[in-house]
């Protein structure tokens, strides 16, 4: 039979074919782009013109009109090599060794999802990402990694960007060959709230290998080690680096803080290079590591394990987030995380270029050009202001120790203060603070990083509404109904929290409800991959990919609705920000690249005034060079 596949055909294989002819005439391939997809474009442009945004907006800022320049990058040459090609020669120890063996800080730039995550409700699409990625490939190969994948983008990406989040990390890995992709895996949470069958873990991360992700930090929500481990081992079955990651919590400076000391995290430490970690990360999700903490903690770890990579995380809640990079360095870091300027400070990471020059003429000198970061950081400057509607700057003006205080996790720091506003409630923000404390030492004093900061977040904000404080929920706990995120956690579904659950409380709240003990992951049944993708294909009636079935198995609602959304509004993804977000303007021209050598030259040029008797409003466009019109309903 005549093979149609060619990496079935043997001649193909053994290059017995001479392809010259397609090698020399790739035009034979750029077919005509599909009317299909084009129309369903009009369709979305029309929607959003006659009934506003697909996609929920924060606040009623609009993006700017700005067209972000691109610095000057040279595409007809490689790249510089990185340290992505001595992970590919020599494997995750490869790496590791060649980490320690290097001199300077490295750095990780966060820029592509913690900074983005923390400072524009994790809102910057792949349209935006990938314009500058040539220029980071180019002028940024030797960073220890790019943070470019996992947390919330997943989530994010599909409920409300409508674009894949596999594919955002394929063409990302087109265009940034040379550095290593680092993701930020929540254990045996995946990528979601809650916990998932294993084989769901270990199938994810082997897609994200295949799809091009190389670095997996793993953590877990309570330090929980089980949970630990078994994201662990899904990234390292995969091929991937582990970064096992501790997540930060407390004071190791402050003697009077007794729970999170600093033998807590060596013997957490101990069992995460026992249980196979490639790269030792200190998580400080909150940003509460400070200088003399940092060279207590990160100077006992160095010590102990002089051959293992240790790579820091923080964030500059409070603003002392360069001060304590500087010395974690000093102190034996390998690498700090660092987001570009324009896109550091507040609850992101720290400046990198206010790092960069910090240490420059030093023995730890990163080698990184400022005169790079700047161009860098002028695309980002400009890209930001696209994102408007989701700027956490509305509300956030400065840096603010009182996270010492409260230990909220950068991201949320945000979000709560966000919520706060806009219901008005600015004075909400200090209570919903003070409560966030005192619900955390009513739960026993918790790490609290997603997901547990939500369910002490939740508890906080029911402590709020409720007007409750510390004691009255101790007393009347047992005829109050709780969040379902407490009681849930309560019942063992994220894990155990360091010397257990807080009694009397949790049976106060439990009354009687049943409970998990051990990791939760393990009782639950395995993900059927193969009758999810055939009942999700009858349903829908389109092709489903690996990766489509891999995002349903964490969010199956979300990922049904994306996929649908993309059947009946195509490529969305592909729009300038501006333009995805509120519309065209009427009378704009404007283009559309839906793929390399395929653009649509759009032009709106107007909106019927008059409703159909069926209560629909005609929309035109001029689409290569063509009249076209759609109906939409109008919402109204
Ligand atoms: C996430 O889980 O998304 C985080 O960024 C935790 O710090
Ligand atoms: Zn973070």
């Amino acid at each position: 039979p005549f093979l149609l596949n060619v990496l079935e055909n043997q001649k193909f294989l053994n290059g017995t074919i001479d392809t010259t002819f397609i090698d020399e005439h790739p035009q034979l391939f750029q077919f005509k782009p599909t009317k299909n997809r084009a129309q369903k474009l009009l369709n979305y442009l029309g929607h959003v013109l006659v009934n506003g945004s697909l996609t929920p907006l924060a606040t009623d800022l609009k993006p700017s009109d700005a067209k972000p320049s691109v610095p000057a990058t040279p595409i007809a040459t490689d790249p510089p090599e990185g340290l992505r090609t001595v992970l590919k020669r020599e494997g995750p120890e490869g790496f590791a060794r060649a980490v320690r063996q290097t001199k300077k800080l490295l750095l990780m730039d966060t820029t592509f999802r913690d900074a983005h995550q923390s400072l524009l409700a994790t809102r910057v699409r792949t349209h935006d990402l990938l314009k500058i990625s040539p220029f980071v490939s180019h002028r940024f190969s030797s960073l220890f990694a790019l943070e470019n994948w996992g947390g919330a983008t997943f989530d994010v990406a599909l409920r409300f960007l409508h674009e894949c989040p596999w594919e955002r990390l394929e063409d990302m890995r087109r265009a940034i060959p040379n550095i290593p992709f680092q993701m930020l895996l929540r254990g045996a949470n995946g990528v979601g709230y809650t916990s998932y069958p294993d084989n769901s873990v270990h199938k994810f991360c082997e897609l994200s290998v295949q799809a091009g992700m190389d670095i997996f930090r793993v953590f877990d929500s309570l330090n929980y080690l089980p949970n630990l481990i078994l994201g662990m081992d899904a990234a390292g079955n995969a091929g991937g680096v582990v970064e096992a990651a501790i997540s930060y919590s407390g004071d190791v400076s402050d003697p009077s803080r007794k729970k999170y000391t600093l033998q807590y995290y060596l013997d957490l430490a101990e069992q995460l290079v026992k249980a196979g970690a490639h790269v030792l990360c200190i998580k400080d999700m909150a940003g509460l590591l400070k200088p003399r903490a940092a060279q207590i903690l990160i100077g006992a770890l160095r010590e102990r394990y002089p051959q293992m990579p240790i790579h820091v995380h923080t964030h500059d809640t409070s603003g002392a987030g360069v001060a304590s990079m500087l010395e974690c360095a000093r102190s034996g870091a390998d690498a700090v995380d660092v987001a570009v300027d324009s896109m550091s400070g507040m609850t992101s990471q720290p400046s990198m270029g206010a790092l960069v020059a910090c240490l420059m003429g030093d023995p730890l000198d990163t080698g990184l050009q400022l005169s790079d970061i700047s161009q860098y950081s002028a695309y980002w400057e400009q890209t930001r202001t696209l994102y408007a509607p989701f700027e956490c700057c509305v509300t956030m003006k400065s840096g603010n120790a009182d996270v010492y205080q409260n230990e909220i996790p950068g991201g949320q720091y945000t979000n709560l203060q966000f919520q706060a506003y806009s219901l008005g409630l600015g004075d909400q923000f200090e209570e919903i603070k003070a409560a966030y404390k005192e619900a955390n030492q009513l739960m026993g004093d918790l790490i609290k990083v997603t997901p547990s900061s939500k369910v002490v977040g939740d508890f906080a904000q029911f402590m709020v509404q409720n007007k409750l404080s510390a004691e009255e929920v101790l007393e009347r706990a047992e005829e109050l109904s709780f969040p379902k995120s407490v009681v849930e956690f309560m019942q063992g579904y994220i894990g155990e929290p360091y010397q257990g659950f807080p009694e009397p409380l949790r049976s106060k709240i439990l009354k009687g409800l049943p409970t998990v003990t051990g990791r939760p992951g393990e009782t639950l049944p395995p993900f059927d991959f193969t009758a999810a993708k055939e009942s999700l294909q009858e349903r829908l009636k389109i092709p489903v990919s690996d990766y489509d079935v891999s995002s349903y198995s964490m969010y199956p609602q979300v990922t049904e609705e994306f996929l649908q959304f993309r059947e009946k509004y195509g490529p969305v993804d592909k729009l300038d920000t501006r333009i995805f977000l509120t519309g065209p303007k009427v009378g704009e021209e404007f283009e559309v690249v839906i793929e390399k050598g395929k653009t649509l030259h759009i032009k709106t040029l107007a909106m019927a005034e008059d409703l159909t008797a069926s209560g629909e409003r005609e929309v035109f466009f001029e689409l290569n060079g063509q009249l076209r019109s759609v109906f939409i309903k109008d919402q109204e």
